[in-house]
């Protein structure tokens, strides 16, 4: 499967295409717009948000509530558009010099953009690197999160800190760990618990006031994964490697931890390292722990797969920091577009769509991607497989 996406902010809309996709698979706009919506939640965004009713359309792809496999085009429309239709229009006739952009914001793409491509409007390049590009890669997700519901996948999400709040509840603490993204859709900032709500709506109303932004670390749990998932022997095959590329091709991500990640390094091997068992039973290996956080080798081996990212505070501030205007040179405050104080809890329902694109290509890599009823098939072939190994 190969996908690519187009579009920018206040232009018509966001687009996908996919190609590749199996055929057969059921998908209505309602499931996708489910995510869609919890994207669009959140506390700490901005005015965009009371804009916006993001909704996807099927514009090829899909006949009768199924893929057939011809390329699938998604659209999610910018209603926003009306209001900036001359800003964004394509007709050389309505060219406006003096409405350019100069300040690039520090922390954005602007500057490295503007002198990448030769260009003196940070526009160009706002339009595009703005994460509302991100509201496809959510609809591209929810199609890709259909998929692997077949095989048993569970892709869920929820925010572990915003700024200096920690969540004092863990996905440790939770039993079971396909109820994680529906308690953290309760909280204001997908905390897996509405205790520490209050608190967090005061401390993102502070930020707002001093006209700052704010950051945070979020965590991913995917159960029901096959062992044997990416491979050890082809190093860009990496699973861990193949999913940290996605997270950080979002915007903001800074960082990105497999399992106990950065801790690993601090402990000797034996705390680090999941001894293996096997249930004479269920005729299958497992692991006392998961430090590994699902991932050894470069290969799901079967655990639940936890992954956490990083995610930068957004670049603008109504407090503007110090810029230089691209034109003059001169010192200047940069450039105010509008903006949310955080959308962390945005960003984690965006990264369970990443990642659920992620992992239903490796499961089209192994089990193949004409047909779901194919895919089915040599699924189940390899689960006989690991039951006879
Ligand atoms: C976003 C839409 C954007 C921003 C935000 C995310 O809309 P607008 O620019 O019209 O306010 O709210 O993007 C950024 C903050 C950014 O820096 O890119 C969305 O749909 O999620």
């Amino acid at each position: 499967m190969r996908y690519i996406t187009a579009g920018e902010s206040h232009g018509r809309g966001l687009f996908a295409i996919v190609e590749n996709f199996p055929a057969g698979l059921s998908i209505d706009a309602e499931y996708i717009n489910t995510d869609l919506r919890r994207r669009q939640m959140g506390y700490g965004r901005g005015g965009r948000m009371k804009i916006e009713t993001d909704a996807v359309e099927f514009l090829s792809g899909v006949r009768w509530g199924k893929t057939f496999g011809s390329p699938i085009t998604m659209a999610v429309w910018n209603r926003d558009n009306k209001n900036w239709q001359s800003m964004m229009s394509p007709l050389a006739s309505e060219e406006n010099p003096e409405a350019r952009v100069r300040h690039p914001r520090p922390g954005h793409a602007d500057l490295g953009g503007c002198l990448k491509r030769n260009m003196h409007d940070v526009r160009n390049i706002l339009e595009r690197s703005s994460a509302r590009e991100t509201a496809i890669r959510v609809a591209l997700g929810g199609l890709c999160r259909r998929l692997l519901e077949h095989f048993g996948v569970s892709i869920q999400s929820h925010v572990c800190s915003i700024g200096a709040i920690e969540s004092q509840v863990k996905a440790t603490d939770i039993d079971d760990l396909t109820s994680i993204s529906a308690r953290a859709d309760q909280s204001i900032v997908r905390f897996l618990h509405t205790s520490q709500d209050d608190e967090a709506r005061e401390y993102i109303d502070t930020i707002r006031r001093q006209g700052n932004t704010l950051g945070g670390v979020i965590e991913i749990i995917v159960t029901g994964v096959v062992p044997g998932l990416g491979d050890y022997a082809s190093y860009g095959d990496k699973l861990d490697g193949r999913i940290g590329q996605a997270l950080l091709g979002m915007q903001a991500i800074k960082g990105v931890e497999i399992g106990i990640g950065f801790e690993a390094a601090h402990r000797p091997g034996s705390e680090v390292h999941d001894e293996i068992f096997f249930d004479q039973q269920q005729h299958r290996f497992y692991r006392g722990t998961n430090r590994a956080g699902g991932i050894e080798g470069g290969m799901s081996n079967g655990m639940p797969m936890v992954i956490r990212v990083a995610k930068k505070p957004i670049p603008t501030l109504y407090t503007p920091l110090k810029s230089v205007d691209i034109d003059t040179k001169e010192p200047y405050e940069a450039t105010i577009e509008r903006s949310d104080t955080t959308a962390v809890p945005a960003a984690s329902v965006i990264t369970e769509a990443i990642c659920a694109t992620v992992i239903a290509q490796a499961y089209m890599e192994k089990f193949g991607h004409d047909s779901l009823e194919e895919m089915l098939r040599n699924f189940h072939g390899y689960q006989e497989q690991l039951r006879h190994f």
